[in-house]
């Protein structure tokens, strides 16, 4: 059985990573394999030689995307968690994983900066709005939303387990179809 990509796109601070975890916890309880390919881990293992210009973004995704992949083909259910800023680079990895019959699901966790700036949970937005960190996505650089994503999470607005609830019920319908 092919595994799937569950690739959560938005914001640092938007609820990636704890929603990608519970979601972990969930289908790990049920008897899925099922792994977390995290932004923040990565930068500290595979991916600790990139930094944030666009380019080295790219190559970020691009091997998380393929380690995805590989996971994906021995019936994994992946979790994707990074902030993946661009369209083309999402479109790119849902285009290699329907290449491979992998079935992808982009999920955008969106919240308003306001809420992101007021909960600040890694103290980064103060330090990226004081002009202490470079290419700061959604404050120096860019963040562009998806326009049709699998999932739309308003992470500002509802709990997680609301939003990991969604998640479910759209892997359900999946897999019913
Ligand atoms: S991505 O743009 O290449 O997809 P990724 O998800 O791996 O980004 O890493 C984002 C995480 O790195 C953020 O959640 C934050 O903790 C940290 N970070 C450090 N510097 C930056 C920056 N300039 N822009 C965005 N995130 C940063």
């Amino acid at each position: 059985m092919t595994g799937r990509i569950l690739w959560f796109t938005g914001l640092s601070g938007s609820g990636k990573t704890t929603l990608a975890l519970r979601l972990e916890q969930i289908l790990r309880e049920t008897g899925y394999p099922v792994e977390v390919l995290d932004g923040d881990q990565a930068r500290t293992t595979i991916c600790r030689d990139l930094g944030f210009s666009e380019k080295d973004r790219l190559e970020n995704i691009r091997r998380l995307g393929f380690v995805a992949r590989m996971l994906a083909h021995h019936g994994v259910t992946v979790i994707v968690a990074t902030i993946t800023p661009y369209g083309s680079q999402r479109q790119e990895q849902e285009d290699l994983a329907a290449a491979d019959e992998i079935e992808f699901f982009q999920i955008y966790t969106c919240s308003d900066m306001e809420t992101l700036v007021r909960r600040d949970t890694k103290g980064l937005y103060k330090r990226a709005y004081a002009g202490d960190i470079d290419n700061f996505t959604g404050v120096s650089a860019p963040y562009e939303p998806p326009e049709h994503p699998r999932i739309f999470l308003q992470t500002d607005k509802e709990s997680v387990e609301e939003s990991v609830s969604r998640i479910l019920v759209t892997l359900v319908e999946a897999d019913l179809r």
